[in-house]
This record gives structure tokens, C-alpha cells and sequence, in this order.
């Protein structure tokens, strides 16, 4: 069952509707990855239920980020697809974890600081929400975990917790490594570029959803926040032309260089429509491929069940071996 190839694990929320942003900062990078390595896909669902979820909309979205996963080429042959909550050991072994960690780590994290600022009753799984993360992680005995840029600050918690746990009961877990893409790692907002795009975002038309038929895509390109310095040019000063040139890079592998000569005394209306077309030509097949898996729910039940039977097998070893460390009676 085990295989002597290096670990990957990631996973995403079923919170909300996916953006470009999820695509190109994380699931573009696990399909070129899982050639290489033994992978685990995870559909986060108790991490989305930190903020309030409509149980019919969790429902629905947990089958469609598996969807999605399957729609963007992970091969469910290959890799392990699977639930979180179909995989009790996460939360027992958030519970462990939360004993081996410290209330000022939690309360420095910038999500965590960010997703309770207007909120008048903070859940405290919002504040715990890493060591859950953690938890998911360290029980496969990951190496690398590939995410976009925002998570650094929870794989740093996730090795924290993992080193303090081999230092109190001996070495337990591999400790992990990022795996930030160099592409897409950090697509931002199209109205607000110095925000990362997110599902949660306030304006529609800051970000773009993998669902979004072309004609709203290229509407949303077209409404891109941009300057008046008039040229494609990549640097900090131009943060909206910035963001789409490497939404086009991360999409086509076109350098920087190549963007900016082939755009030189154009202007922003060609480049936006290259850009906009680049990215309906990326996710329109993704989406028909979605919609089909859609209507295939008793295939999607296949997989996630086939997925579970090999995620209990290998998260339960790593949560006995914690237990048994802890001093807790083998049952
Ligand atoms: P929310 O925005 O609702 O807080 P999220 O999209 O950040 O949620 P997840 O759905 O769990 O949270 O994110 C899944 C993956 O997508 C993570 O690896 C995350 O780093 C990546 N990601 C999210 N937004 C972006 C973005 N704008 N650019 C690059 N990667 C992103
Ligand atoms: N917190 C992550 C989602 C997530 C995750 C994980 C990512 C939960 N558990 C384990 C990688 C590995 C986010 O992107 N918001």
C-alpha cells in the first residue's frame, strides 16, 4: 500500500464558490505534481464550517471541489481523493495537537486576525482553524505541501507544532515543507489589486470564478483596475497590469519579457482580451468537465470512498503512534 515516493497533501475549503485564485495558486500546481509524488487531495469541509455554512450549499460545494479536482486532471487513479470529515482521525488529532499549542501562536495569525475583526461572536474554531491544518497534514507524514502564498503563516504553525511534538514524546512526524508555486502564487483582487482575490471578496467583479461562463469573464478582464501609464509593464508601480500578466503567465508560461515586447505601444485593450481569452480558453474545459462529474454523483461517491479507505488506513497509524506516545492506554 505505501509507496516509497515523497508525500504531498493539500487541500481546499468547500466555503465558498472556487476562484482563479484557487486554481492557479494551488490545483494547477498539484496536477503537475502528482506524477512525482504520492498525493493526498482533501476536501476541507470541517475547516469551512469555521465560518457559518448552509448545510445544503456545503453539501452541494463539498461534491463540487471534488469536481473540480477531477476536472483539472487529477488523476483519481494516481492519487488519494478524499473528504476530511470521512476521516475521524483529523479532529482527534487537532485535539492532541491543540494541547501542544500555544495561545499567542494562534492569536498572531493574520487570518486569524483578519476573519475576526468585524465579527461580534468569534468562533474559537476560527482561532484553532491551524491546528486542525496541522492535524491534516502531519498524520499522512507529509513532506510538501503545496499552497498558494497566504498559507505560509500556517505551514510555519504546522512545523512549530510538529517539531515541539518530537521534542515532548520523541520523533513522531516528518516535518514539512511549503511548496509555493512560482507562478500564481498570490493572484490579487481585479478591482482592489493590492487584496488577494478571494471567494469572500465584497465586489463580484474583483474576482473570477472557476464557473464563470466567458462572456462574465471577459467582462470582469475588461473592468480589471489598471493605471494610466498606458504600458504592459511588469513592476510594483502598476499593480493591476501586474496581476494580469501573471494571471497570463501562470496560464500560458509566457515569461514576463515575451508579455511586455508583445504588448509594446498596444496598449491595455489588446492585452486585456488576450488575457481574458486566455483564461476562458484554460477553464472552459474545465467547467464542461465539471458540470459532467456534476450529474455523475454516484462516480464522485466512488471516489471519495475509495479515497477514505486509504486515508483511515494511513492517518489511524500516525494517530495510535501519537496516542501511544502521550501515554494514552492502547485500546
Ligand atoms: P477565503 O478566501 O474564503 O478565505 P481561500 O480561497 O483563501 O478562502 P481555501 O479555499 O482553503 O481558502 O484556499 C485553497 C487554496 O487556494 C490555498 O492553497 C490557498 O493558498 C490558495 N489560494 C486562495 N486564494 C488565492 C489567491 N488569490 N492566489 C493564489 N492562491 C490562492
Ligand atoms: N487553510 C487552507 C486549507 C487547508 C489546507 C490543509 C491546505 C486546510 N488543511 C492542509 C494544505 C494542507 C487554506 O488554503 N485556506
Amino acid at each position: 500500500m505505501e509507496s516509497n515516493k515523497k508525500v504531498i497533501f493539500s487541500g481546499i475549503q468547500p466555503s465558498g464558490d472556487l476562484t482563479l485564485g484557487n486554481y492557479l495558486g494551488a490545483i494547477k500546481n498539484w496536477v503537475k505534481l502528482q506524477e512525482e509524488y504520492e498525493c493526498y487531495f482533501c476536501v476541507v469541509d470541517l475547516h469551512a464550517i469555521t465560518v457559518k455554512q448552509e448545510p445544503k450549499d456545503l453539501r452541494r460545494r463539498t461534491l463540487e471541489v471534488l469536481a473540480i479536482y477531477l476536472a483539472s486532471g487529477i488523476d483519481p487513479e494516481k492519487n488519494t481523493m478524499f473528504i476530511q470529515s470521512h476521516v475521524s482521525a483529523h479532529s482527534e488529532a487537532a485535539w492532541l495537537l491543540t494541547c501542544s499549542t500555544y495561545m499567542g501562536e494562534l492569536s498572531r495569525m493574520t487570518q486569524f486576525k483578519e476573519k475576526s475583526k468585524n465579527s461580534e461572536s468569534i468562533g474559537a474554531g476560527l482561532l484553532t482553524y491551524p491546528v486542525l491544518m496541522a492535524a491534516d497534514i502531519l498524520l499522512y507524514q507529509t513532506n510538501l505541501v503545496p499552497v498558494g502564498k497566504d498559507q505560509t503563516q500556517h505551514l510555519e504553525i504546522a512545523r512549530d507544532i510538529a517539531e515541539r511534538f518530537n521534542k515532548t514524546y520523541s520523533d513522531t512526524f516528518v516535518i514539512p515543507e511549503p511548496y509555493i508555486g512560482k507562478l500564481g502564487a498570490k493572484i490579487m483582487d481585479l478591482q482592489e489589486p493590492t487584496n488577494k482575490m478571494s471567494k469572500s471578496g465584497e465586489n463580484v467583479n474583483g474576482f473570477i470564478l472557476i464557473m464563470d461562463p466567458p462572456e462574465v469573464i471577459r467582462k470582469k478582464v475588461n473592468r480589471a483596475v489598471t493605471d494610466s501609464v498606458g504600458i504592459v509593464k511588469y513592476n510594483d508601480e502598476q499593480l493591476g497590469v501586474k496581476n494580469l500578466m501573471t494571471i497570463l503567465m501562470a496560464i500560458t508560461g509566457i515569461s514576463m519579457g515575451e508579455i511586455e515586447a508583445k504588448y509594446d505601444g498596444l496598449g491595455y485593450a489588446q492585452f486585456k482580451k488576450d488575457v481574458a481569452e486566455a483564461i476562458v480558453a484554460e477553464l472552459e474545459p474545465i467547467q464542461i468537465k465539471i458540470n459532467e462529474y456534476m450529474g455523475q454523483k454516484s462516480y464522485l461517491e466512488e471516489i471519495y470512498k475509495k479515497g477514505s479507505e486509504k486515508a483511515n488506513y494511513v492517518a489511524n497509524k500516525t494517530l495510535r503512534k501519537m496516542q501511544k506516545k502521550i501515554g494514552f492506554i492502547p485500546r
